[in-house]
């Protein structure tokens, strides 16, 4: 089934939140933020803005009736400055007028002085300084200090990655209308409607029922508005308590890149011990997140990263911590994979090390300790139904890895201006929140007396197709034609309480309440035909929207059941709810059973090098992955795709620079390089792992959102492999994204 977008989005016509329909007493927000990244404010002058023809009125916080607060794990996020700043780009006060152009005119007319504090922009000097988000965490299995002593090889090494922004095409944006008694109705572009409509309560001051949150769709949110749509929603929402009259605020691209939050920068540290067949025996990894000026997701994100700091193998002897250091950079926030990239690209390292200092292939330390069933992760979870090492030789026997090998050797051995490079690059990635409790999810199914069906969830589209899934299982479980089915926009008054959509896990804890939801329907209607027939239940199906008995096509149909159910006054909604069952984790212990199940892969990786520009083009990746028994492989080969495409710009092309002063100086698309269809792998194979499936997932079918990002960290190394063909005196080094400038100096090293 194609993605029930796809007509609308080709033909231009899908709305996003600037394409809804304005009232004409609409106004326009501007943000008006910190020029500086780290200080106090001693004055701020609205005098001249304020006289600007047009402008309404200039909010800041003292205009907040509620709660100046929006952090969501840790309330530490003011949603406008008050005596202090603490990176370029917070926000300080909030311009509402008659046109955005107006609004503009009149901030560059606002006069601010600010008395400058240290910045601090890394996560190495956060940490020096003792300037940190939380307490530290840790997860620990075995003995490192022990075992590293008996190890027969011991490295150790340092690994940077850096940051990526979301781009999103669709720029955070939100449009708050008043509607009658004080209640105020949010659209906004945001993956979690339900944060939304708390925070907004919380900053007004009034109860959450008076707001009501919509999402028809999102442009693109990829981590980047699971927390970061939410102040532009309250300050609009803030402005339509004050004004009794819609704000809407659409970020423009500069004001969204210098304000918003990106993947957090890692500074890491490892020490990696082996035996002498090459088993891991311990493994040792002090993460340095950089986590901005507020905590934001980062206490989350960083526990991500300790939950895939082994990524896919078996290590018994483990000791890794994580500190969230806090610095004068907008705070960082979720991006696709949600820490378990940075973490995964550090034991690659590790393995890649030692691999260089032992004169051995990667892929023999790789594969030697690849994770097995019944192996423990160093956070309790025992691995079950594991599909790590048939997922990776799978991968070698369908793509004929030797061959490959073989022809990367050869074409070394000719040419001289030119290099191949070859990686591989496992993935084993947890599905569920971390966080426990917020696994879970309801939908809300009507069917409407013609027949017809509509279905809310608490999923948010955001172009993952999650919708086009929800639907599928709406009508395969009633046995009606797809045609019936109408996905609603999600809404906070028909599907309260939600969790975020994010952590891939939205199909599987929306989809599991949709089929409930529709069994529960269905059982009804089956009484109802069973009565109409004066046949046996369980002699009674339906398909296509045709009443079977024993198989055999009856004359009745869904819509002539539906309406004698309406005669017999049965229920035609329903409303569940479904809980993830067996995970938990106890986080005094730091040990439990987090995940539902692990989604599993492997994928090779080619590049060619050109040796005299340091420019290089990736040849190929051929992935074998585990889908479970996908319920829609072209979505899910979708998904792969743009996972892939992400995660190896990360690893090779998207560079974010802040200078000293915490100033973005990547801040527009022509110093800041995102993938295009040059830098697209050439060839892109992806083939379905043959598994059972896991019940765990919705219809047997693997949440696909986040694991196939960290495919693209094997870009990293077959870039480093070709490198160090031209040039084996280069001493290799983990520091992504590795850019052609970076590649260049490598080439030359002496
Ligand atoms: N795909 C598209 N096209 N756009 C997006 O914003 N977000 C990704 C992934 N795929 C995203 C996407 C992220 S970060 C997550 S967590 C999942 O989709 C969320 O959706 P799911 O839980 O339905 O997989
Ligand atoms: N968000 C979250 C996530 O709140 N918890 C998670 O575990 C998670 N994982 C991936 C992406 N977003
Ligand atoms: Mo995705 S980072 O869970 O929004």
């Amino acid at each position: 089934m194609k993605n029930i977008d796809s007509y609308t989005h080709l033909r231009g016509e899908s709305l996003f939140v600037d394409d809804i329909m304005v009232r004409r007493d609409t106004l326009y927000g501007l943000v008006f933020d910190s020029p500086k990244a780290h200080g106090k404010i001693i004055s701020v002058n609205y005098t001249k803005a304020e006289t600007v023809k047009g402008v309404v009125k200039i909010f800041t916080y003292k205009d907040i009736k509620g709660e100046n607060q929006i952090g969501g794990i840790i309330p530490d996020e003011p949603l406008w400055a008050e005596h202090e700043v603490h990176f370029q780009g917070m926000p300080i006060a909030f311009i509402v007028a008659k046109s955005e152009a107006i609004a503009k005119q009149a901030r560059a007319l606002i006069e601010i002085e600010i008395e400058e504090l240290p910045v601090i922009t890394t996560a190495r000097e956060a940490k020096e300084k003792g300037s940190f988000i939380n307490a530290p965490r840790s997860f620990n299995l075995g003995n490192t200090d022990k075992v590293f002593e008996n190890c027969k090889h011991v490295f150790s090494g340092t690994v940077f990655s850096n940051g990526q922004e979301h781009l999103y095409l669709e720029t955070q944006g939100t449009y708050a209308i008043p509607m009658e008694n004080g209640n105020i109705k949010v659209i906004s572009s945001t993956q979690g409607p339900t944060s939304v409509q708390k925070i907004v309560a919380q900053v007004l001051g009034v109860a959450m029922h008076k707001i009501e949150v919509d999402v028809t769709r999102l442009g693109g949110g990829f981590g980047g508005k699971e927390d970061q749509a939410t102040p532009w929603a309250v300050m609009a929402a803030v402005a339509v308590q004050y004004l009794k009259k819609p704000v809407k605020l659409i970020l423009n691209r500069h004001d969204d890149l210098r304000m918003t939050g990106k993947r957090h920068p890692y500074d890491s540290t490892f020490k990696i011990g082996l035996d002498k067949d090459l088993n891991i025996l311990a493994y040792q990894v002090e993460f340095l997140q950089n986590s901005g000026a507020a905590a934001d997701l980062s206490p989350a994100i960083a526990e991500r990263t300790l939950f895939h700091a082994t990524n896919s193998y078996y290590i018994p002897n483990v000791n890794s911590i994580v500190h969230s250091c806090k610095t004068n950079l907008p705070p960082n926030t979720a991006f696709r994979g949600f820490g378990g990239p940075q973490g995964m690209f550090v034991i690659e390292s590790a393995i890649a090390l030692a691999a260089n200092n032992l004169g051995i292939d990667k892929r023999i330390i790789q594969e030697k300790n690849l994770l097995s069933e019944n192996d423990e992760f160093p956070y309790g979870q025992i691995a079950t139904k594991v599909e790590m090492k048939n997922s990776w030789h799978t991968a070698l026997k369908h793509f004929n890895l030797e061959k490959l090998e073989k022809e990367v050797e050869e074409f070394n051995k000719e040419n001289k201006r030119f290099k191949k490079g070859l990686s591989l690059m496992p993935v084993t990635f947890g599905i569920s929140f971390t966080n426990t409790p917020m696994n879970h999810a309801r939908a809300l199914v009507h069917i409407y007396q013609d027949g017809s069906v509509g279905v809310s969830t608490g999923a948010v589209e955001m172009g993952q197709s999650v919708n086009t899934k929800m639907l599928q299982v709406a009508y395969e479980t009633l046995g009606i034609t797809p045609d019936k089915v109408k996905l609603e926009t999600t809404n906070t008054t028909r599907v309260a309480n939600t969790s975020p959509t994010a952590a891939s896990a939205t199909a599987d804890l929306n989809g599991k309440a949709v089929l409930k939801a529709c069994k529960a329907l269905k059982k009804r209607l089956i009484t109802v035909s069973s009565k109409m027939l004066s046949e046996r239940k369980k002699d009674i199906k339906f398909e296509k929207n045709k009443v079977y008995l024993k198989g055999k096509k009856t004359n009745i149909s869904w819509e002539k059941v539906v309406k004698q159910a309406m005669l017999d006054r049965v229920a035609l909604t329903e409303n569940a709810h479904y809980k993830t069952p067996i995970i938990h984790f106890n986080k005094t212990k730091e040990k439990g059973h987090p995940f539902a199940y692990h989604v599993y892969g492997t994928a090779i990786t080619e590049v060619s090098l050109d040796c005299m520009r340091g420019t290089y083009e990736i040849d190929a990746v051929k992935i074998v992955h585990d889908f479970g028994k996908s319920m829609n492989l072209g979505i899910d080969i979708g998904q792969v795709e743009g996972a892939l495409a992400q995660g190896i710009g990360w690893m090779t092309l998207e560079e974010i620079a802040y200078d000293k002063d915490g100033r973005l100086a990547s801040n527009t698309l022509s110093s800041y390089k995102i993938p295009d269809v040059f830098s697209a792998a050439k060839k892109v194979a992806i083939i379905p792992l043959k598994t059972k499936g896991n019940k765990m997932a919705i219809k047997k079918s693997k949440a696909v959102g986040e694991p196939p990002l960290m495919y693209g960290i094997g870009a990293y190394f077959a870039i480093q492999r070709a490198v160090k063909a031209f040039n084996p005196k280069h001493k290799i080094k983990f520091h992504s994204p590795f850019t052609p400038e970076k590649v260049l100096m490598s080439l030359y090293e002496k």
